[in-house]
């Protein structure tokens, strides 16, 4: 069974988790961490890449030892470090991990002093506040599990760029296949949801017996949990469910706009249905007994009075009135985007150098690419002082001098302090092209303290673009509190942007907030948030988002050729 990068990163990730919970030397822990984020951001399949007899040694982070592990990953799916060190941790620790939030170290401080292996052990210590007695320990960590732990998410969804990777991996599998008509995978996959809990595919064939043994043979399916002659399920590694269901040619439409959901959405357009006496279901629109469409989507909504809807805006908020009264968004498109706003290199956290990077968004076609290095107070990442900075801006200066066409844009990812201002001076932030400002630090202060911070940050006028504006991680780390409403209020009112930071593991701004920004007139800059040259083609992902939020064109500022672009920044008002 072939070996999906995921895997991998799962793999170290886990080896990384359960080493740091035994108490094992710090520096193997993060060669396990490094070498999963090394993993997670190549663009290309590992499996692969020892196929064609890459020397993975090659890669930052990784030497023979790890080089090892990783093909004996690809070889057989599995780790046997790994079961060996599952054997001798306690299973609930792991759990515990995630659902409370907090680090392997506190974990394992918890289990040693208080013996607590479950969630529900926990929250009754913290409330009983044994845990901030413990020494490490305040009232504040105290205080997050009693509010924290009824909130993260009891099923783990996968993160959409895992599910992207699976979906094409077998959609590509069937599609080699001869007598295999179309293959769409529909369900939130298709609507670029930011995490996936299955995977829907549809296909049209002549020969469905062979289809389907075609999909439960597929190399990744660890498990056929149903298997039929027009529906099979399977389970793929990491435990992922995949339903195939083969449909007439003639209810095509009808079933990949059934599947493709939201259940919310469908239940709309139903409604429309039963008003003029039509039924909808996945076989197609029927009058009575009669089949009157169902072959394209497009026929679907059309019987209701409808245009097309994109997948992306199926979520029964508004879209199903908008197209009945001709209102729909035109949403924005990849293509549209001309340059990322967010980028890191060699100098802080990045993997790759600026020429990389510049040579890497030049290849792509954009017209610019802003350079947002880390300033000083996130030491970790190496930050930029003020004389690192100007150093940078004449190299910058130097390379533009040989560019046709594009552009580096000279900037910075200035920290956000505790009490709002910022880790850099006025008179450096002001030389800029364009400054990004985050928060990195104290995510866990009280909604109004955290909101004062950034509004307080938002009051400098050199601020163009506020960061990653929750911090959530997602499956990770919950958003910090903040108060929405008043931040998208106060960055309207001085012509601020906020980000959508395009990185599947932030995808922040969501969905909802991205509309919320549209309705509030505040404009959004997509950005990857690259740490190396590979994550430059996060892009579709943000792109995805800022569709689900009914992003136009116009929402989003680097559609925009750089001259016309500098003018919306708020520096230039
Ligand atoms: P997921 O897998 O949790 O990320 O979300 P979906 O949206 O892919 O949901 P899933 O896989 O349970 O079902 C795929 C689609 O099938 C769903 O979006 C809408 C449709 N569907 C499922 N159950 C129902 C139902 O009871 N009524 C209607 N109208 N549609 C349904
Ligand atoms: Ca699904
Ligand atoms: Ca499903
Ligand atoms: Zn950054």
């Amino acid at each position: 069974m072939p070996a999906t990068n995921s895997d991998i990163v799962e793999i170290f990730n886990r080896m990384a988790d359960l080493l740091e919970i035994g108490g094992d030397n710090p520096f193997r822990v993060r060669a396990y961490r490094t070498a999963a984020w090394t993993v997670a951001a190549l663009p290309h399949n590992v499996t692969e890449m020892l196929a064609r007899g890459e020397d993975l040694r090659d890669l930052p982070g990784i030497g023979k030892d790890l080089a090892g592990k990783i093909a004996e990953i690809c070889r057989t799916g599995t780790l046997p470090d790994l079961a060996a060190l599952e054997r001798r941790t306690p299973a609930a620790l792991v759990a515990l991990m995630k659902t409370a939030g907090l680090g392997p170290k506190r974990i394992k401080m918890i289990y040693d002093q208080l013996g607590i292996t479950t969630v529900e052990e926990l929250h009754r210590a913290a409330a009983e506040g044994r845990i901030s007695a413990l020494r490490g320990f305040g009232q504040k960590i105290e205080r997050q599990i009693l509010e924290g732990t009824g909130q993260p998410p009891a099923a783990e969804r996968l993160q959409l760029i895992w599910a992207e990777e699976k979906a094409e991996a077998i959609a590509a599998h069937l599609r080699g296949f001869p007598g295999i008509d179309r293959i769409m995978v529909a369900g939130s996959y298709r609507r670029r949801a930011e995490t996936v809990g299955d995977l829907d595919i549809l296909a049209t064939c002549e020969a469905p017996e062979a289809v389907m043994d075609r999909f439960t043979k597929y190399g990744g399916v660890s498990r056929v949990l149903a298997r039929g002659e027009t529906r099979s399920t399977v389970i793929v590694s990491p435990g992922v469910q995949v339903d195939l269901r083969v449909v007439p040619a003639e209810s095509f439409g009808a079933a990949l706009h059934y599947f493709t959901g939201s259940k919310a959405h469908n239940i709309a357009v139903r409604k429309l249905g039963v008003r003029r006496k039509l039924k909808i279901n996945e076989y197609g629109v029927f009058r009575g007994d009669e089949r009157v469409g169902g072959r394209t989507e497009e026929e679907v909504f059309g019987m209701v009075g409808l245009p097309f809807i994109e997948p992306e805006l199926r979520e029964n908020r508004g879209e199903v009135e908008a197209a009945a009264a001709g209102r729909l968004p035109k949403l924005i498109a990849l293509t549209d985007i001309r340059g990322d706003l967010h980028a890191h290199t060699t100098a802080t956290d990045g993997r790759n150098t600026l020429e990389e990077m510049a040579a890497a968004a030049r290849e792509r076609g954009y017209e610019y690419l802003a350079i947002t290095e880390h300033s000083k107070r996130v030491s970790m990442a190496h930050g930029f002082d003020a004389a690192r900075l100007a150093a940078r801006n004449e190299e910058i200066d130097r390379l533009n001098e040989t560019f046709d066409g594009f552009r580096l844009l000279k900037s910075i990812e200035v920290d956000i302090l505790r009490d709002g201002s910022l880790d850099l001076p006025d008179s450096i932030l002001g030389e800029l092209d364009l400054v990004v400002a985050s928060v990195h630090y104290q995510q866990n202060l009280s909604r109004e303290e955290q909101t004062g911070r950034i509004l307080r940050a938002m009051d400098n006028p050199w601020v163009d673009i506020v960061g990653h504006p929750t911090g959530r991680l997602i499956n990770e780390r919950l958003p910090y509190e903040v108060d929405m409403e008043r931040l998208m209020a106060a960055a309207a009112a001085r012509g601020c942007c906020l980000e959508l930071n395009a990185h599947p593991d932030r995808l922040d701004l969501n969905d909802v907030h991205c509309k919320m920004a549209k309705d509030m007139g505040v404009k959004i800059a997509i950005s990857t948030d690259s740490h190396n040259l590979g994550n430059l083609e996060f892009m579709r992902f943000g792109v995805g988002q800022a569709r689900r939020g009914w992003l136009e064109k116009e929402d989003v500022i680097n559609t925009r050729p750089w001259p016309e672009m500098r003018k919306l920044l708020r520096r230039r008002k």
